[in-house]
């Protein structure tokens, strides 16, 4: 997601700023929680634990994956032929893993880092995607725009090459990485991520042609907040959108209540290092994580130019934000 913190709203992909704070770490030593986070737990499958609501699963395929005698960064999977036509049918595809356990635990350690200091906050880049984002409250859904920026650790990583090269595959060979962005979903309390189509917070002038490639730092499920897709929606116009709650200081954006049908959704349970791939107009959400493990998720935004409309759509809830970063520049 995207915007800014300077009084304009820019298209998601140009990275905006957003926020975070409160990050609420959860530390408890009990094992099973700890065996949940290194991913190497999966009783009960990816998903089939404690779920919430009643999505049928969307099919995940292996990848096809290369010797492991690479030289760094450089990408060891490729879509097959079906998994292409899934993406392009559906508007989304879920595939088992594109990165190491390896590499996952340094990007955990990172990527809790960079909560635990509000890297960004300063500078508009980590606040609240939920909540109205003002210092003394607790972030619900805390989000960092460009986390690639504060962590070594985050940049030029197996995960990007291989998320790159998908992309490639999707969108044609001279998919760019656009954007980056983190959200963080606290244990027990991390709020829902309302049903949203990615291109409501982009450009009106625009059509895109991007996807966004979500990875989760541990395993996603129903339980602690997965990704959900509407197979098909990345074929329809963008929806009217409004701020989350109707509350314009909410940086989030949600599908303005019975405006679309988001019937035939899917939910798609990862395991660690699994990852989606969604078009900028697939509709999609994950719920409220209700587990007693954070959820990490770490998002790659790739597209090839857009193509300017003949008549640019009009996004009333672009010109609506109040953001609380705003208001805090606006004291000084
Ligand atoms: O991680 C989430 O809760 C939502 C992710 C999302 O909306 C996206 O990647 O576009």
């Amino acid at each position: 997601m995207t915007e800014t913190r300077n009084n304009e709203i820019k298209p998601r992909l140009e990275i905006d700023a957003p926020t975070a704070r409160d990050s609420q770490r959860t530390s408890g030593p009990q094992a099973g929680r700890e065996r949940r986070e290194r991913g190497t737990d999966t009783e009960g499958g990816y998903g089939g634990e404690g779920e919430s609501r009643n999505l049928p699963p969307c099919r995940r395929k292996p990848l096809s994956t290369s010797p492991d005698t690479r030289l760094p960064m450089t990408p060891t999977v490729r879509l097959t032929d079906e998994q292409i036509t899934f993406y392009h049918e559906n508007g989304y595809l879920a595939v088992d893993a594109i990165t190491t356990p390896e590499e996952i635990e340094r990007m955990r350690a990172a990527y809790d880092e960079i909560f635990a200091r509000q890297a960004g906050r300063d500078e508009g880049m980590q606040f609240d995607l939920a909540g109205t984002d003002e210092d003394d409250k607790t972030a619900t859904l805390p989000q960092i725009l460009d986390p690639r920026r504060y962590s070594e650790a985050l940049r030029d990583t197996l995960y990007e090459a291989n998320a790159h090269a998908i992309a490639r595959q999707l969108l044609g060979g001279d998919a760019k990485m656009n954007g980056s962005h983190a959200i963080f979903k606290p244990a027990g309390y991390g709020a829902e991520t309302p049903w949203h189509q990615d291109a409501a917070y982009w450009s009106p002038a625009n059509d895109y042609h991007s996807l966004s490639v979500w990875m989760p730092l541990q395993e996603a499920t129903p339980q602690n907040g997965c990704m959900e897709f509407v197979p098909g929606s990345h074929r329809r116009e963008v929806a009217p959108h409004r701020h989350i709650n109707n509350d314009p200081r909410i940086h989030g954006l949600e599908i303005v209540p019975d405006a679309v049908d988001l019937s035939g959704a899917a939910s798609c349970p990862l395991p660690p290092g699994g990852a989606t791939f969604h078009d900028s107009r697939t509709l999609h959400h994950t719920g409220p994580n209700r587990s007693d493990i954070p959820r990490r998720a770490f998002i790659l935004i790739f597209g090839v130019p857009p193509t300017p409309r003949a008549t640019p759509y009009d996004f009333p809830w672009q010109r609506e934000e109040i953001s609380s970063y705003t208001k805090k520049q606006a004291r000084k």
